[in-house]
């Protein structure tokens, strides 16, 4: 088949896949050629990211590509954002990285803002405030053994292209995310790590995407049976970013949600809202391809469904995807509602049980069976969209029209449709994949085969499969979403 192959390592919070996308001229396809599960480990000391469990995939991914038999061009990493892993200076990685969803930032970030005030921070990072933002993490760790040891601080996406080739950098897109980036001026802010006590040169110099990363060792070569010298291409690393790149919007008045364990609701901007409104609302700047920004706000998504499940299959509950969908169809709408950006949904644990506490801590009616409480997460998901694209409309002075929802959250009918009847706007559902289609199209565009962000935007809106949602437009349904989503009230705000 006409068109070249390039490979997309995509490693997000509950799994791992390697893709392969073909591109050529009007030609955007994937194949899944490996997929493993990401299982977090807890260690007396917090919650790690098994890393070299996730290389090992990231290797046998590769193999399973070279398999397929089609000459990779390139290959492109992209992963979750905010952690990193730390080397010495012999290059050793000290250490399994702390999983965002530790524990041990509690309470850090006080301390960090009393040394720089929240209005000062945001005006550099244009960051939402998140208890784990990698400046966070870094101040939790100060004074550390292990951060005494290190000599380098490689992001997640960074640390596996440093395996594969043996170079260090910082890609831009993720390095934004980190709380030490400046937003204006894209590059690592020069009086933040000074002034916080971090070490400006853990570091590394930043790379934007398209640049080229290295090529493949030998090792990685002899296991893979990819040829060495493969070039390795860099994307925009931050899955969010990737995403954002393959939102088929082709028309104005476009707002995306990158719907997934989170859901990334906002809008792609030319430059960042540093304003008080802005961060008050805890909205993020983060940077995209090309210079945009993507105005947003992280808010709890499927997360607070997938641990639902989680807790179910433990309990020997039902715990299929379709049986609880179809559960939740049925149950009565909008009687009790969550605020998904509640600190207490953020840690792993008994979801359903934090979903009924929330509830009758709140005076509300506690959903008893599976299909209520699947019911009230995924309309308390639609209703957060709600919010938090009108705030990102109202706080950029822009006109929203449709929604573009993205990520495997697209496949969640329910979630679709209760999205376009909460927000009263058109959603258009897809692609699954788009974090891939961003790091394949990343790699495309370097080397010479699509064009700018609007022609890879167009060839994703003319290839992929596309769902459309309408909202209900009766009168009694507007108002009943109207009168939750007062229910809901205001997101919680910033410190
Ligand atoms: C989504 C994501 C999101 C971050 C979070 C830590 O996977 O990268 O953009 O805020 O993980």
């Amino acid at each position: 088949p006409a068109g070249s192959v390039f490979a997309a390592v995509d490693l997000g919070a509950t799994s791992g896949r390697v893709m392969l996308g073909r591109v050529g001229p009007g030609t955007l396809d994937l194949t899944e050629v490996h997929r493993f599960p990401n299982t977090p480990v807890r260690l007396p000391d917090g919650l790690r990211w098994d890393v070299l469990g996730l290389f090992q995939g990231v290797l046998e991914g590769l193999r399973a590509a070279a398999r397929s038999g089609r000459p990779v061009a390139s290959v492109g990493v992209d992963t979750w954002a905010v952690d990193y892993g730390l080397l010495d200076a012999d290059g050793a990685l000290l250490g399994a990285p702390y999983h965002y969803r530790d524990g041990r930032t509690e309470g850090i970030a006080e301390a960090v803002l009393a040394r720089v005030g929240a209005g000062e921070l945001y005006g550099i990072t244009g960051l939402q405030h998140l208890p784990f933002n990698t400046v966070f993490q870094l101040a939790s760790a100060a004074g550390s053994a292990q951060l005494l040891a290190a000599k380098r601080l490689l992001l997640m996406p960074d640390l596996i292209v440093h395996w594969l080739t043996g170079t260090v950098g910082a890609e831009e897109t993720n390095a934004s995310t980190t709380g030490l980036f400046d937003a204006r001026a894209a590059v690592w802010s020069g009086e933040l790590p000074g002034r916080l006590g971090i070490d400006p040169a853990l570091l590394p110099p930043l790379r934007a995407p398209g640049d080229p990363a290295g090529g493949l060792l030998p090792y990685v070569g002899e296991f893979t049976g990819l040829p060495v010298g493969t070039p390795v291409t860099t994307v925009a690393s931050h899955d969010t970013a990737s995403a954002v790149v393959a939102v088929p919007a082709t028309a104005p008045g476009s707002a995306y949600i990158s719907c997934g364990t989170w859901s990334l609701a906002g809008l792609e901007l030319g430059s960042p809202v540093l304003t008080e409104e802005a961060r008050a609302a805890n909205f993020s700047n983060e940077r995209g391809i090309d210079g945009t920004v993507r105005f947003l706000r992280n808010t709890m998504g499927l997360w607070l469904l997938e641990e639902c499940r989680r807790t179910w299959a433990r309990d020997g509950l039902p715990d299929g995807l379709d049986e609880l969908l179809g559960a939740a169809a049925r149950a009565e709408p909008l009687t009790a509602l969550v605020d998904p950006d509640a600190p207490e949904f953020l840690a792993p644990g008994d979801m359903p049980e934090r979903v009924r506490a929330y509830c009758r801590r709140t005076g509300q009616p506690a959903p008893g069976s599976q299909g209520a409480v699947v019911r009230c997460v995924l309309e308390s998901l639609a209703l957060a969209h709600r919010r938090t694209l009108r705030q990102a409309a109202e706080l950029a002075g822009r006109d929203v029209r449709r929604i573009h929802l993205v990520g495997g959250g697209a496949r969640n009918a329910l979630l679709c449709r209760w999205t376009a009847d909460a927000t009263g706007l058109p959603v258009v559902a897809g692609p699954v994949e788009a974090t891939a289609l961003g790091n394949v199209l990343v790699q495309a565009r370097a080397a010479g085969l699509v064009g700018d962000l609007g022609s890879m935007r167009r060839l994703v809106a003319g290839t992929q499969p596309l769902r459309h949602y309408e909202p209900r437009d009766d009168r009694a349904g507007r108002a009943a979403w109207d009168a939750a989503a007062d229910r809901l009230g205001p997101s919680p705000s910033n410190p």
